[in-house]
C-alpha cells in the first residue's frame, strides 16, 4: 500500500495504535538512552576525541527527552522493560567489547549498526508519524547522520588495523539487527511502516557507510549478507 494512502488511514489515537506505540516509543527511548550511555564510554576509550564525544552522548539525551515528549502527547505509557530486553544483545556485546578495549567493535555497534537502524526507521517513520512526533523525529535525524559520520571518518583514519575487527564485530552483531526487525515488525506495520522498508533503508546507509570507511564492493556484498537471510 502507497505511504500516503497508508497515512490518512492511521488513527493515532486508537487502542491498536497506542498499544503498539507503547512499544516502538520505548524501544527509542531505550535505544537513545543506550546511545547517550555508549558515547559516554566512548568518551572514556578515546580521550583524544573526548569532547566531541561527549557532545554526541548530550545530544542523544536531548533525542531522548524528545521521544519522550511524542508518547506523552499521545498519552501513551511507553514499556521500557520490553524495550530493555529488545536492546539487551547488543548492550552485552557493546559492554563486552569496552571491557576489552575494543573500541572498533564498539564503534561498529553503536555508530555504524544503531545510527544506521535510527536513520532507516526514522526516515520511514516521519511520513506516517503524527505532526507533533513529524516535527520532533525531523529534527533528530539530521543529528543521527553527524553521528553516523563520526564512526565513518575514525574507521576510515584507522582502516588497515581496524579491518579484521570490523568483519569480526559485522558477523557478531549484523544478526542481531535482523532479529530485533523481527520482534518489532507486528508494531511498526501498526504504525505504518512496513519491514520491507526498514530493510532496505538499513542496507542502503549500512552500505555505505562500509563503501565510505574503505570496504570494496565485493566486501560489502558478503558483510551484508550476513544473517539476512533469517531477515
Ligand atoms: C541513536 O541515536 C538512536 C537509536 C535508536 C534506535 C531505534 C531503533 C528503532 C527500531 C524500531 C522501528 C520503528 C521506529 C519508529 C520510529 C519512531
Ligand atoms: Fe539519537
Ligand atoms: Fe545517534
Amino acid at each position: 500500500m502507497p505511504q500516503l494512502e497508508a497515512s490518512a488511514a492511521i488513527d493515532f489515537y486508537s487502542e491498536t495504535y497506542k498499544d503498539a506505540y507503547s512499544r516502538i516509543n520505548a524501544i527509542v527511548i531505550e535505544g537513545e538512552q543506550e546511545a547517550n550511555d555508549n558515547y559516554m564510554r566512548l568518551a572514556d576509550l578515546l580521550p583524544d576525541q573526548n569532547d566531541q564525544l561527549l557532545s554526541l552522548a548530550k545530544m542523544e539525551n536531548r533525542h531522548k527527552k524528545g521521544f519522550e515528549a511524542c508518547g506523552r502527547n499521545l498519552k501513551v505509557t511507553p514499556d521500557l522493560e520490553f524495550a530493555r530486553e529488545f536492546f539487551s544483545k547488543l548492550h552485552e556485546n557493546f559492554q563486552v567489547a569496552a571491557a576489552q578495549n575494543n573500541i572498533v567493535t564498539c564503534l561498529l555497534i553503536q555508530s555504524l549498526i544503531i545510527e544506521c537502524f535510527a536513520i532507516a526507521a526514522y526516515n520511514i517513520y516521519i511520513p506516517v508519524a503524527d505532526d507533533f512526533a513529524r516535527k520532533i523525529t525531523e529534527g533528530v535525524v539530521k543529528e543521527e547522520y553527524s553521528h553516523l559520520n563520526f564512526g565513518e571518518e575514525w574507521l576510515k583514519a584507522n582502516f588497515e588495523t581496524a579491518k579484521a575487527e570490523l568483519e569480526t564485530a559485522n558477523r557478531q552483531n549484523l544478526p542481531l539487527v535482523w532479529q530485533m526487525l523481527n520482534k518489532v515488525e507486528q508494531d511498526a506495520h501498526v504504525l505504518g511502516m512496513e519491514k520491507e522498508s526498514l530493510v532496505e533503508d538499513f542496507m542502503i546507509q549500512y552500505g555505505e557507510a562500509l563503501e565510505n570507511i574503505g570496504f570494496s564492493t565485493r566486501e560489502i556484498m558478503r558483510m551484508s549478507a550476513l544473517g539476512l537471510s533469517a531477515a
